[in-house]
């Protein structure tokens, strides 16, 4: 795999890294492996910042191509998708937590794996998470974590999951940097991972698709 394209990214060279992924969807190039590569730039981002080495303004412009890749790439994940749903998945970040990065990569691949997501964003109030299982009766609720103070609400949704009836009717799964087993049990999900691909396969084999 080249490294040409997690590179722009990390030079921040927006309309190259958005011409590039175009031009490589366009002409059939697999669109995970796409994906993959820029997910590797936006990780080398990530550590950068870490070592003070990218400001938050930088940052946030390499979260804002990486965006944008996402949403090139959507349309052409219908080449690697199977035609019927293999089930649906209910997204979210919940209160106190903008962080979407994760999120955006694990509703790709599930959405590549023939999943309906309904990505509820960021931000999101547990009420609205529980409207929204109640609206679309899903076999998974996801919830992205990369901040601790965002704990809480993903508690409370749980919880409000629980009281509604609605817990039993489906698997919570919890994901991103923050999420350990433990914070598994605290909020009483039913699986938790730091990697969107063994999210997608504890799909997968609950819905018997592998
Ligand atoms: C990028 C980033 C930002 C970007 C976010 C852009 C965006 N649109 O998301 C910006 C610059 C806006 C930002 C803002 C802030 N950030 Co910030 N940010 C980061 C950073 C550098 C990388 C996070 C990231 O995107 N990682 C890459 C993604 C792909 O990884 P991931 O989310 O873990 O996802 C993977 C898996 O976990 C899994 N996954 C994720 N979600 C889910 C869900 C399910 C269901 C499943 C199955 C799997 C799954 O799939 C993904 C691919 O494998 C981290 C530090 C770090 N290195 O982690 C800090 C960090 C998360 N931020 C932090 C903080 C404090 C903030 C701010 C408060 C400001 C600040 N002082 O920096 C604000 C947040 C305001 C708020 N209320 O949320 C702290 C959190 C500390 C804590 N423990 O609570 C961190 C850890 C930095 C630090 N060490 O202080 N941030």
């Amino acid at each position: 795999m080249s490294d040409e394209l997690a590179m722009a990214l990390v030079e921040l060279k927006r309309d190259e890294v958005l011409g590039t992924v175009k031009e490589k969807a366009e002409r059939g190039d697999d669109p995970l492996k796409i994906l993959e590569e820029c997910r590797r730039g936006m990780t080398i981002v990530g550590d950068r910042f870490q070592a003070g080495e990218f400001y938050l303004a930088e940052m946030m412009l390499a979260a804002e191509i990486f965006k944008g890749v996402v949403e090139i790439l959507n349309p052409h994940m219908d080449k690697v998708r199977p035609p019927k749903p293999l089930g649906k998945v209910v997204l979210a970040t919940l209160k106190g937590d903008i962080h979407d990065l994760g999120k955006d990569i694990v509703a790709t691949l599930l959405r590549a794996q023939g999943f309906e997501v309904h990505d509820l964003g960021v931000d999101v109030l547990p009420a609205v998470v529980v409207d929204k299982v109640k609206e679309v009766n899903p076999e998974f609720v996801g919830f992205s974590a990369l901040i601790t103070s965002a704990f809480a609400s993903m508690k409370e949704a749980s919880e409000l999951l629980v009281e509604s009836g609605l817990r039993d009717k489906c698997k919570l799964m919890v994901g991103g940097g923050v999420t350990t087993p433990t914070v598994k049990e605290h909020i009483g999900a039913d699986f938790q991972t730091l990697d969107a691909m063994e999210g997608v396969s504890y799909c997968l084999e609950q819905v018997g698709g592998k």
